[in-house]
């Protein structure tokens, strides 16, 4: 790098805090400018680690994520621009850190409002150590064709207009970054464009100064005319004057301070940056500009002028053959992000996931068309809310009873039972609620809880033939199957399931037809005279009586039905059921510390 030179096209930086968009316009500035490398080498985001997922062109890049600034700088040694985002409350730390990092060369901090005792200090650290601070309250800078920190020069489109994509001859300087954009439109009109672009920031006690940077611009060869906007208060633009005066500077400068409006108000003005106050005479626009104009350089009548006043210094140079003519190149595109493509109805995508049941876009979420105020307002129980998220319509409500009947009876049945028993194993091992849920939710299948689908498919198919239970019983014998919702551990002809009878009573009371149920209590007669345990159970009773709320109720059509029976709606509502006695188990288990289950070697019958 050429001395006095900040950037080049393979400068890497640090930034820190993730902000997405300004990281992401960096990048898009890289691929503008044909860099090889992304200019972000590292994100700090204090507290995380990992990666962050941008685009660099049209290939999407994983940038490092590093918790702290030192773990940063060892892993990215080579990056030695800090680009810092943190607020006014932690920049000043933060940039002092960056500074103590022997890699870190240049640090711009973003931040408005860093007290001014914080800057000073952080100034006085990168003068003693030969590096140099920009900002704060800065937009950054850029290097055209090179490198460029965050959000400086807007958007892309507007970095294309001012052809900051390649290098022209011209150094700016200036205090205020959004007149900076202004300016780099403007210069670009009327040269050959920037070669390098800095906003100094608009506070009291910059970290550079304006002449800091334009006796830098003088040291570059690429640089052959130097542009400055200053503006009212601080007496910055003096030591620019004091340069100019001592010779120290041969390149051409146009100045202009801004500010001179301020004359016009009878009190002393505050403009927008902390630094802009009209204060004494000598800090007044009108001073800065007449001293600027005394000490040599090019400064117009208004601001309106300057942009004549820029052309005249350019022609003059390149009449005098000092600035060759430059040959333009095309910049590539930049690939659109798909979300604006998509707003702007440019592209159309395919979605990768298609839902019917709930929606949560709008002001708020919905369940299957119904507003979660309704639910509340309308008094909607839990059976209302199955109706709607599985069979997306609303039930009548003894149909949606039905739901939360059999939701509370199978809520739980006890401990020894299979999904219990392995919560409870699990739960005492040390796990977490979920894993100790699932291991329980784990056992529901054919023989436990599971069968209510299988009993609603065997009855409803052996029912609709037209078979007598004999015949039912005695083809699923030959086939080999049990017949799914017959017979229980512990349940007896003698000793009915208490749930059964509960269901039953209901959907006597309630359900227009309870052809199915009565088909299953005829089944269950025979297979009461062949074994004693073979009971209709609560799968049973549920597969059954729901096959008469679905044929019942006129909500649903014969092909709804065959689907709903066919797909297996019925298990969830064991599932759903059974998971708050699950859950129940494992806070019980945790509540009564109870320690690591071990089976009991005298239940185990050990054998060869
Ligand atoms: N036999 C449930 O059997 C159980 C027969 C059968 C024809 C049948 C068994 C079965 C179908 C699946 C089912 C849901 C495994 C049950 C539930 C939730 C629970 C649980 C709880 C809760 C019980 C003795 C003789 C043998 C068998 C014959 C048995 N079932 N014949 N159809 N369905 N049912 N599951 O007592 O001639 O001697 O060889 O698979 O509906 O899980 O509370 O515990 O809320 O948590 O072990 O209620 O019925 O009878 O296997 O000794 O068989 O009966 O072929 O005949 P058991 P086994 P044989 S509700």
């Amino acid at each position: 790098m050429a001395s006095g030179q900040l950037f080049s096209r393979t400068t890497q930086a640090l930034f820190y805090n993730y902000k997405q968009l300004p990281i992401q316009r960096m990048l898009d500035f890289d691929f503008l400018c044909g860099r090889e490398t992304p200019s972000v080498a590292g994100i700090i985001n204090p507290g995380s680690e990992g990666f962050q997922k941008l685009f660099f062109g049209q290939e999407e890049i994983a940038i490092p994520v590093h918790s702290a600034v030192d773990a940063a700088c060892a892993a990215h040694p080579t990056a030695d621009v800090f680009i810092n985002f943190a607020s006014y409350r932690s920049a000043a730390a933060s940039s002092m850190a960056a500074l103590k990092q022997p890699t870190i060369r240049v640090v711009a901090i973003i931040a408005e409002g860093v007290p001014e005792s914080d800057t000073k200090q952080l100034i006085a650290y990168a003068k003693a150590n030969n590096k140099v601070v920009i900002g704060p309250a800065t937009v950054g800078g850029i290097q055209a064709g090179a490198f460029k920190i965050g959000d400086t020069a807007g958007t892309i489109d507007n970095i294309i207009q001012c052809k900051l994509y390649r290098p022209g001859s011209v150094g700016f300087v200036s205090k205020s970054g959004g007149m900076s954009n202004e300016l780099y439109n403007t210069i670009a009109r009327v040269t050959d464009g920037i070669y390098e672009g800095i906003a100094i920031g608009g506070d009291v006690f910059p970290g550079s100064t304006l002449s800091d940077h334009v006796l830098r611009f003088n040291n570059i060869p690429q640089i052959k005319m130097i542009v400055v906007l200053g503006e009212l208060g601080g007496r910055d633009e003096y030591s620019l004057v004091e340069a100019l005066k001592q010779g120290k500077i041969n390149k051409p400068v146009v100045a202009w301070v801004s500010g001179t409006c301020a004359t016009l108000f009878k009190s002393e003005v505050q403009f927008g940056h902390a630094g802009a106050k009209s204060g004494g005479e000598m800090e007044s626009a009108q001073a800065k500009n007449q001293a600027l104009r005394d000490a040599g350089a090019v400064v117009p009548t208004s601001y309106e002028a300057f942009e004549t006043a820029i052309k005249e210094a350019f022609e003059k140079l390149a009449e005098e053959g000092k600035i060759a003519p430059l040959k333009e190149v095309k910049p590539p595109q930049i690939p659109e992000d798909l979300n604006t493509a998509i707003k702007s109805g440019k592209v159309r995508a395919p979605t990768h996931i298609i839902s019917t049941i709930s929606d949560d876009r709008g002001e708020e979420p919905c369940y299957a068309g119904v507003a979660m105020s309704s639910i509340v307002e309308q008094g909607y129980g839990v059976g209302d809310v199955i109706s709607l998220l599985w069979f997306k319509r609303s039930l009548p409500r003894y149909c949606t009873k039905f739901i939360e009947i059999c939701v509370m009876l199978c809520a739980d049945h006890g401990p020894c039972v299979s999904g219990a028993h392995n919560t409870i194993v699990t739960a005492r091992a040390g796990k977490d609620l979920v894993s100790s849920l699932v291991s329980g939710l784990l056992t529901i299948g054919p023989r436990f809880g599971g069968a209510v689908d299988d009993a609603a498919r065997y009855f409803k198919d052996a029912y609709d033939r037209g078979l007598t239970p004999y015949e039912f019983v005695e083809s699923m014998k030959k086939k080999g199957i049990r017949v799914p919702g017959i017979g229980h551990r512990i349940k007896r002809g003698d000793n009915r399931d208490k749930r059964v009878e509960l269901l039953q009573l209901f959907a006597r009371t309630n359900f227009p037809s309870v052809k199915y149920m009565e088909y299953a209590v005829q089944v269950e007669a025979y297979t009461l005279s062949k074994a004693n345990n073979l009971v209709l159970n609560v799968d049973g009773a549920i597969g059954t009586l729901f096959l008469d709320l679905l044929a019942g109720s006129g909500m649903f059509a014969k092909q709804e039905i065959d689907e709903i029976v066919e797909i297996g709606y019925l298990n969830g509502l064991f599932v759903l059921a059974r998971s708050i006695g699950l859950i129940g188990h494992t806070f019980d288990q945790k509540r009564l510390k109870q320690p690591l289950y071990r089976h009991p070697w005298e239940d185990v019958l050990y054998t060869k």
